[in-house]
């Protein structure tokens, strides 16, 4: 690390598993941070003000220039621009990091059905939509039986992580969607139902980056829905 490096700002919520996988890729590459926690569903967030879809994390720098969102985005962003400290997160290879990138989007998606489904859970039972309900839960478990294949195939192959030989975002994605159902209990019993992928999880959950950024709840006062 360069002796005179300014800390990047990233704008988070203590839960959120979004901005827990930039969390863990800044802390494993040694970057210096600083964490900024919002609640971004309550009206004195900052989050608007940097990001027009109002939502966190966002990646705020320290020579003012234009503020970036979405976990995903500042992921990719995190093991470009630091490929040359700790793991690589990415492996240089178009394929390969092509399916790195599958693992993200599945991860993400996850975690929006988490969110979706818990709001939809808060509106009330008589304002509860069912369908859409069941909907948001179908695209859980449907991405949990996802991940439950793609790491028994790993496990499986004697592979130790998601995509080739090292950690990467694929391995750091499915760890905090994976989590996320458990943290935010979106779905009863699958790690009964997915063994493998619930080993391989209590494993790399007990790795540096990942436990210092465990979920912790906040409390919401404001109604959102
Ligand atoms: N696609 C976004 C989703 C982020 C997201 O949903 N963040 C939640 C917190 S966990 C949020 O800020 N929600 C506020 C809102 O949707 O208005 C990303 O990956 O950054």
């Amino acid at each position: 690390m360069a002796t005179n490096e300014q800390p990047l700002t990233l704008i988070s919520a203590t839960p959120s598993p979004f901005a827990r996988m930039n969390r863990i890729a800044l802390i494993l590459k040694g970057i210096p941070f600083e964490l900024q926690n919002e609640i971004p569903w309550q009206s004195e967030t900052q989050t608007p003000k940097y990001n027009p879809l109002e939502k966190l994390p966002i990646l705020l720098f320290p020579d003012g220039r234009a503020p970036v969102y979405d976990s995903a985005h500042i992921q990719e962003y995190i093991a470009r621009k630091y490929a040359d400290r700790g793991p690589k997160l990415l492996t240089g290879d178009v394929d390969l990091d092509l399916d790195i990138g599958q693992i993200v989007v599945l991860a993400e998606g996850l975690m929006d059905a988490i969110v979706l489904s818990r709001f939809e859970n808060r509106r009330g039972e008589d304002k509860i939509s069912k369908p859409w309900l069941g909907r948001q839960t179908r695209k859980i478990e449907g991405a949990m039986r996802a991940f439950g294949e793609i790491v028994k195939a790993r496990v499986d192959a004697g592979k130790k992580y998601l995509v080739g030989d090292l950690l990467t975002n694929a391995d750091i994605a499915a760890v905090c969607a994976v989590t996320a159902v458990d943290f935010f209990k979106a779905q009863d019993g699958w790690d009964g139902e997915y063994v493998e992928l619930a080993k391989w999880v209590r494993g790399l959950e007990e790795g540096k980056g990942f436990v210092e950024t465990r979920p912790v709840a906040f409390n919401i006062t404001e109604v959102v829905v």
